[in-house]
C-alpha cells in the first residue's frame, strides 16, 4: 500500500514544472528528479554528445540497423504512408526511414518544445518539398489529438533510441496502449536497448569523458541557471549503476556530504551519501518486450537485432 501511494506522487511529480518538480521531488524520500528534465538546451546538446561516445553504442547500433532493414521496413509501413514520430529525436534516424519509404505522404514530429520543431520541420522542409509536415506541440505520454492528415492511406509510429526504457515497464506498456490509440489502427516502428553484460551497460552510462556524468549534473546546472539554486556540482557524484534484479541502468546524483542547499526561497537538507534518482533506464530481451506490446494490445511482427544483440528495433501492428 504504502509503495502504491508513494508511485502515484512519483509519477504525479513528472506532470510538474521543473520548479515545481524539483521542489517536490527534493521533499521526498528517497529523493528524485524527474528524468524529462534532463533536456533543456544544455542538456540536448550533452545528450547529443553521449550518443556519439564510443562506449554509448546504442545511437550508432541502431543507426546502422535502421540502415540495414530500411527496405524492409518501408515494405511493412507500405505506400502513402504517414509517420508520426514520438518525440522528434534526431533528424538523421527520420531521414533513413523517409528515404526508404514509397511515397511517405507527411511527417507529424510530436515535442513539448516549440522552438525545436520549428527547427526540425524547417530543415525537412528543405529536403523533402512534397512532404506535408504537421508538428504537434504536446506531450505525447498524454492523450493527444493528431489531425487527420489528407492522402495518408495509414500511419505509422516512431519512437526510436529506446526513450521506451526510461520509463518503468507498466509504465511503458500504458504509454504503448496510448501510442496505439493515437496511431488509428497503424503500427509503431520503437527501438529498444537490450540485455546484455553488465559491464558494456555500466560503460555507457560511465564513460571516461565524464559526458553522461555532466548530463546528469546539468539537472543541478539548470537548477542553479534557471531558479535561482545554490548547488555546487562538486559537491555531487554522478553514480548509475546496473540493477541485474530489475535489468535497468540506475541513475543518481549522490550528495557527498551533509550540506543545506538553496532552492529559490527555500533550503534543501542532504545527508552525507544521500542519493537523487534521475533516472531508470530499462533493458529487455527481445521476448520480454514483445510481451509488453502484446499486452499494449499491438500484434509484434517484424524484429532486427544487430549480430552482437545489443539493439534492437520491432515493428508492431494494431490489431
Ligand atoms: C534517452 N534515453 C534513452 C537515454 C538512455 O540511455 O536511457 C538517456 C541517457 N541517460 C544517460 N545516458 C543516456
Amino acid at each position: 500500500m504504502m509503495d502504491a501511494v508513494r508511485q502515484d506522487a512519483r509519477e504525479a511529480v513528472a506532470d510538474l514544472s521543473f520548479s515545481q518538480a524539483l521542489a517536490e521531488g527534493l521533499s521526498l524520500t528517497p529523493k528524485e528528479i524527474p528524468c524529462k528534465f534532463f533536456y533543456d538546451a544544455a542538456g540536448s546538446a550533452l545528450f547529443d554528445a553521449i550518443c556519439a561516445l564510443p562506449e554509448y553504442y546504442q545511437t550508432r547500433t541502431e543507426v546502422a540497423l535502421l540502415r540495414r532493414n530500411a527496405g524492409e521496413i518501408a515494405s511493412l509501413i507500405g505506400a502513402d504512408a504517414e509517420i508520426v514520430e514520438f518525440g522528434a529525436g534526431a533528424l538523421r534516424k527520420v531521414r533513413i526511414l523517409l528515404d526508404a519509404l514509397s511515397r511517405p505522404r507527411g511527417y507529424t514530429p510530436i515535442d513539448i518544445s516549440g522552438s525545436y520543431l520549428r527547427d526540425v520541420t524547417r530543415r525537412l522542409a528543405v529536403d523533402y518539398p512534397n512532404l506535408a509536415l504537421c508538428p504537434v506541440v504536446g506531450d505525447f505520454t498524454m492523450p493527444l489529438h493528431i489531425p487527420k492528415m489528407n492522402g495518408a492511406v495509414r500511419r505509422a509510429g516512431f519512437f526510436p533510441g529506446s526513450t521506451i526504457g526510461n520509463f518503468r515497464p507498466d509504465t511503458a506498456m500504458t504509454l504503448l496502449r496510448r501510442m496505439r490509440e493515437m496511431l488509428d489502427g497503424g503500427g509503431l516502428l520503437v527501438g529498444v536497448d537490450l540485455v546484455k553484460d553488465p559491464a558494456i551497460l555500466h560503460a555507457a552510462y560511465n564513460d571516461a569523458a565524464g559526458v553522461t556524468a555532466a548530463f546528469n549534473k546539468n539537472l543541478l546546472a539548470r537548477a542553479n541557471r534557471e531558479l535561482n539554486a545554490g548547488f555546487d556540482l562538486e559537491d555531487f557524484a554522478h553514480y548509475a549503476p546496473y540493477n541485474p534484479k530489475a535489468q535497468r541502468i540506475e541513475m543518481y546524483l549522490v550528495s557527498l556530504k551533509r550540506q543545506s542547499v538553496r532552492l529559490g526561497g527555500r533550503i534543501v537538507e542532504f545527508q552525507a551519501g544521500e542519493a537523487v534518482h534521475t533516472e531508470d533506464s530499462h533493458k529487455y530481451t527481445i521476448e520480454s518486450f514483445r510481451e509488453i506490446a502484446a499486452r499494449a494490445g499491438f500484434i509484434p511482427r517484424a524484429v532486427w537485432a544487430d549480430e552482437n544483440r545489443q539493439f534492437s528495433l520491432h515493428w508492431l501492428e494494431s490489431r
